[in-house]
């Protein structure tokens, strides 16, 4: 830099200084002017410019290098973005985004409707790249050379839509007394698209993810003609008996930030405030998650209130539940299920969903069941591993590439051929291998038998195919001041990238952290000299009795490894959850009518595991560990019985001795009814 131009600049760096000093005085002064500040006067020497005009610059000579307004060229995108306002029967409107691939002609729609802000979808804030594939929840490549339309709606009463927000809207009926719901909706917003898409061809898919994937799947309530198939995916379905709300009766309190952001501001801008790093004391100290949602303002929220008054499963869930609602329909339009099966949030929906739809497919080609290897939304991740597990390949992309598109383009593009997919399309987890199977469950494509097989938990820890010789128990005491984490602490909230991922895989977490605790029994089998097949829902039946009034029981069914693996060294010893659950014990007798449990007599509690399909291998073992605490994630049983566990006092929560019967005679015999294949 020569010695004038320096000494320009030093001039005008003295000046902008200058300038920057009388704006910091300004500035500061004009922070002077807060609420507890004396007016600024000319006496203090900071004559303070006029307060800008909307748009005008305040120093003219000196003007914002911001514009009043940007419009974002688009030269380069391959795709055009519009946003329509779309009306639906009632008069609201629902707001719309349209990626359209640049040239598009007689082009096949996709449509997500979603609560979580369709603006994000190709919009320059989230595409940073000038391709579709920057938009989430797309299979990339329905994008690229299949010339999709991309249409994403927020749903009634979120972000741009207008309306009022229910959690996932209840269809027209007992629960929901207004003539609109997210059935309504779709067969609206699908009746204005193929009415105002020149370029489409006409034929719409709908597909989403958990409460995409619930909007998915209620479409198919009164489908409109337009609607030619439905890909719900990890869809929430019933959110009592083992989705987002509560499995089996036990709440799933890490649910209340969710519930807080999503109600409390139609734009979900509103956020959680956190307590703690470690989500275990953030939710302990209050007690109750009832004390918890109140110190949080939850009374606020619509809601937290209906799920504050319904406790148990009576008819505010049952008569949502939407494979209830759906089951027994007509069956008009092919579906794809996708189920993950570790999936940590609706673990339950798919294969329920499956369960109540597949009956009325008597030709067997309008239903389809896919379960692949995945967490909640892993069909759109790297699918070759999962938390330490791998799987040999990138099994969520064989699924979009192989499985997913060919389904779709045979239902929405035009002249394309009809696609080689099996009813049920299945990972087989432990030998990492696909299986095209005509129906579920079935443990291979013929030829073979599933039978139930009581896996006995017997004295000293074990476990084994015969019944216990003696008469017995195991116990444990289950203190509430101490729960069981049901992942290694710290438990980091979701919203932090860390926990974010520990959440996706927490039910990949190797269990030997909690079966090194003594409130915590552990049963496992002898190594395994041949292979064992389960394809299906596992059933725990435990004769189990408390000390208490009321209690949660977890069974934990899980595939130890060998002490060492060659291939992966650090997995020697890994003890792999394959189903897990919870049922709380009030609720033994009746789902809807909870029952204080007698202390000290030795019950059956009988419930289902979440499917599984998997090979505990030679050299193995067949694990289960059962417990009674599972916490933050689901609130903690008082263990004394009390008419709402939303509002038990602290005394209420006390240690209990749990007891786990063992026997040869049946009414006492504690196992896990596994669905094993036999050739
Ligand atoms: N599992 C989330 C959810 C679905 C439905 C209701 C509440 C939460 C989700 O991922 O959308």
């Amino acid at each position: 830099m020569s010695s004038e131009s320096r000494a320009v600049a030093a001039f005008t760096g003295l000046g902008l200084a200058l300038v920057a000093v009388a704006l910091a005085v300004a500035h500061t002064s004009r922070e002077a002017t807060g609420p507890d500040a004396r007016p600024p006067t000319a006496s203090s020497g900071a004559a303070l410019p006029p307060a800008p005009s909307a748009g005008a610059p305040q120093y003219p000579g000196y003007p914002s290098e911001t514009p009043p307004s940007f419009t974002q060229t688009r030269e380069g995108w391959d795709f055009v973005r519009r946003e329509a306002e779309i009306p639906m029967r009632d008069g609201v409107t629902l707001h719309t985004v349209i990626l359209l691939p640049n040239g598009a002609r007689h082009a096949p729609m996709l449509l997500t409707r979603t609560p979580y802000d369709a603006d994000r979808y190709g919009s320059a804030a989230d595409s940073v790249h000038m391709d579709m594939a920057g938009a989430p929840d797309v299979p990339v490549e329905a994008l690229v050379g299949h010339g999709y339309i991309r249409v994403v709606q927020d749903v009634r009463g979120k972000h741009g839509s207008q309306g009022d927000y229910v959690m996932n809207r209840p269809v027209h009926g007992p629960q929901n007394p207004t003539p609109v719901d997210d059935a309504t909706d779709a067969f609206d917003a699908i009746d204005w698209l193929v009415k105002n898409v020149p370029e489409s061809n006409g034929r719409v898919g709908i597909l989403g993810t958990s409460y995409s994937g619930f909007t998915s799947a209620i479409a198919l309530y009164e489908p409109h003609p337009a609607l030619k198939v439905a890909v719900p995916i990890n869809p929430m379905i019933d959110g009592w008996r083992g989705d987002d709300w509560f499995h089996n009766g036990a709440f799933r309190q890490e649910m209340l930030p969710y519930i807080y952001d999503q109600e409390a501001t139609r734009k979900s801008s509103v956020k959680w405030p956190r307590s703690a790093r470690d989500d275990y004391d953030a939710f302990l100290e209050p007690g109750s998650a009832g004390e918890l949602a109140r110190r949080q303002g939850l009374d606020q929220l619509g809601f937290w209130n209906k799920v504050l008054a319904h406790p148990s499963y009576d008819a505010f869930w049952r008569d949502q539940a939407v494979d209830r609602v759906l089951a027994g329909r007509p069956l008009k339009v092919p579906v794809m299920i996708v189920h993950s099966l570790w999936d940590q949030e609706d673990i339950y929906g798919a294969p329920a969903l499956y369960r109540a739809l597949e009956p009325s497919d008597t030709r067997n080609d309008r239903v389809f069941l896919v379960l692949g290897p995945w967490c909640h939304g892993g069909w759109r991740r790297d699918g070759s591993s999962l938390g330490a597990i791998r799987f040999d390949a990138d099994t969520a992309l064989a699924f979009r590439r192989d499985v997913l598109m060919p389904f779709l383009d045979q239902y929405l593009v035009d002249g394309a051929p009809r696609a080689d997919i099996a009813p049920v399309t299945a990972f087989e987890t432990g030998t990492n291998r696909w299986e095209r199977l005509r129906a579920w469950p079935a443990g291979c494509v013929s030829g073979c038998s599933i039978g139930a097989t009581k896996l006995y938990l017997q004295a000293e820890g074990r476990a084994g195919f015969t019944a216990p010789a003696a008469t017995g128990y195991e116990e444990y005491v289950s203190d509430p001041a101490k729960p069981v984490p049901f992942v290694p602490r710290p438990v980091l909230s979701i919203d932090l990238d860390e926990g974010h991922r520990l959440w996706r895989e927490w039910l990949v977490t190797d269990q030997r952290a909690a079966a090194s605790r003594p409130d915590v029994l552990v049963y496992q089998t002898d190594v395994l000299t041949e292979p064992v097949k389960v394809a299906g829902e596992p059933v725990a039946n435990l004769v189990a009795s408390t000390s208490g009034s009321d209690a949660d029981w977890i069974v934990k069914l899980i595939d130890v490894y060998p002490p060492e693996v060659q291939a992966q060294p650090e997995i020697g010893g890994f003890q792999l959850p394959v189903a897990m659950d919870i049922f709380r014990g009030r609720y033994r007798e009746s789902l809807e009518t909870p029952h204080a449990i007698p202390a000290g007599e030795p019950l059956l509690y009988r419930f289902p595991l979440p499917d599984a399909n998997h090979v505990f291998r030679a050299g193995h073992r067949i694990m289960v560990q059962v417990q009674s605490t599972w916490f933050p994630l689901y609130d903690r049983n008082p263990q004394t019985f009390v008419d709402n566990l939303f509002v038990a006092k602290p005394a209420d929560y006390r240690k209990a001795t749990q007891r786990v019967y063992r026997s040869a005679s049946a009414d006492r015999a504690s196992f896990v009814e596994l669905p094993v294949v036999r050739p």
